[in-house]
């Protein structure tokens, strides 16, 4: 059959860069490509370069284990993470691409008295917020998931913060869709194109250097994730971001057996299973700073051993393969979504280790950003002035993410 496999048009074009774009985005990632798909869908922006050192999608939206969800504490999260989870739901269909988008509920479990008052403390936060959540019983956890164990000895299970609309999308599909519609739209996305530099004159952004010469702009935005502040360096102000490896794997493929995505935050460890049937299995960031897209082999064995109480069938399957990415950690855990202290650059980062669910609700808010030079109500309160003015966005239960 791969014989009538021919005449394929390519997704998206691979121009050589122009001497100048109105704007350049550091970042073929989900965020970055979100960026421009927005700037030129609601703002009619469409003299855009996104410059990517590797291959799109190659990064973190090409590593994570896609889960989707909007169960954030505080205001500000609930509204930006929500805003994507709504612009997930019809993404397929603005996109023209399948993303897979797979709603199929997301349960966070309680497995300590201390998670039980947290979660319920969220259900009542999402309720004011209008993002529907509900504290479920280990009664119903059972009857939706045969296969949990809720009366383990160490972590029986107390309950769940249950989303019906979270679950998960194929990641690359989502790199993938925005590609082909920005190129659609005349953007130009060159991989293969590492930024050496920024250039500067008069406080503002001029150029950036590349390993394909030097391209001029008049807007420029970094979006870069665990680079983030390698670029911040380069263009003369630092970020208040630490990189790490976080990893994940997959086990061999099995008969479907788990149709909600699970989040343990406890024992520490989170599972969904794939459509070709792998258990995909994820725990916490490595404990030191790195740069490294592996994670350390430990990593692997806390996050499984850690499962295995309330998952006991994990015990029987093999490792299929295992991966790392390198995440962007802010203090409070928020995303920075910002003006800088040079003119006309721009910052998206810090989205940690839980940025794929906001990939639209990020592109939407930071495409109004570099469109008008200041942040709209959903990245108002993400600005980079918050850790000088003390006004953080506490979100290091609700990332559910181990650091
Ligand atoms: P990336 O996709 O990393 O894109 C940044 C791009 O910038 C990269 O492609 C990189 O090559 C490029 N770049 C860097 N430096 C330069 C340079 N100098 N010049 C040009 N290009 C450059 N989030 C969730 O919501 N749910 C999850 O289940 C989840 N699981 C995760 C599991 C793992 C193992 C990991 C690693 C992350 C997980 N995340 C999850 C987090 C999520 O993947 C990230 O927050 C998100 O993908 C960040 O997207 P991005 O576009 O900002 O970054
Ligand atoms: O943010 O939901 C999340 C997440 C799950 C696994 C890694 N990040």
């Amino acid at each position: 059959a791969m014989r009538l496999h021919t005449g394929w048009k390519r997704a998206w074009a691979s121009p050589e860069p122009r001497k100048k774009y109105q704007v350049i985005i550091v970042g073929a990632g989900g965020h970055g490509l979100a960026t421009a798909y927005y700037l030129g869908k609601n703002f009619g922006i469409t003299d855009v370069a996104v410059l990517e050192k590797g291959w799109l999608g190659g990064g973190n939206t090409g590593r994570n284990t896609t889960i989707i969800r909007s169960n954030y504490l505080q205001d500000p999260s609930a509204a930006i993470y929500d805003k994507a989870l709504k612009l997930y739901e019809n993404l397929s269909q603005d996109l023209n691409y399948n993303i897979m988008f797979s709603p199929r509920g997301l349960l966070m479990l309680a497995q300590t008295e201390h998670e039980v008052r947290g979660y319920k403390r969220t259900a009542y936060a999402n309720q004011l917020q209008g993002v529907a959540t509900e504290w479920i019983t280990p009664k119903r956890i059972k009857e939706m998931l045969p296969i949990i164990n809720i009366d383990g000895p160490r972590y029986p299970v107390l309950g769940g913060l249950y989303q019906e609309r979270g679950g998960t999308a194929r990641h690359d599909a989502v790199a993938w869709g925005y590609a082909r519609a920005c190129s659609a739209m005349g953007m130009h996305i060159i991989q293969n194109c590492e930024v050496t530099g920024v250039e500067t004159a008069g406080g503002k952004v001029v150029a950036v250097n590349t390993g394909k010469g030097r391209i001029e702009c008049d807007k420029l935005a970094l979006i870069a994730a665990g680079h983030s502040s390698v670029l911040a360096e380069m263009a003369g102000f630092r970020l208040p971001i630490e990189s790490l490896a976080l990893q994940a794997l997959v086990s061999e493929p099995i008969k479907p057996c788990c149709d909600l995505v699970i989040m343990a935050n406890t024992v520490h460890g989170y599972l969904s299973q794939s459509d070709k049937g792998e258990m995909v299995i994820g725990g916490g960031t490595d404990g030191f700073n790195n740069y490294t897209q592996r994670g350390s082999w430990h990593h692997v064995e806390e996050t499984v051993r850690a499962l295995i109480e309330t998952f006991p069938m994990l015990s029987r399957l093999k490792m299929l393969r295992q991966w790392g990415g390198i995440v962007d950690m802010t203090g409070d855990r928020s995303p920075i979504l910002s003006t800088t202290p040079v003119g006309n650059i721009f910052v998206n980062c810090g989205w940690g280790t839980g940025g794929f669910k906001a990939i639209p609700g990020s592109g939407w808010a930071m495409a109004e950003l570099v469109a008008k030079g200041q942040p709209g109500p959903l990245a108002a309160d993400f600005g980079l002035n918050r850790f000088a003015e003390g006004r953080f966005i506490d979100e290091s239960v609700a990332a559910g993410v181990a650091h």
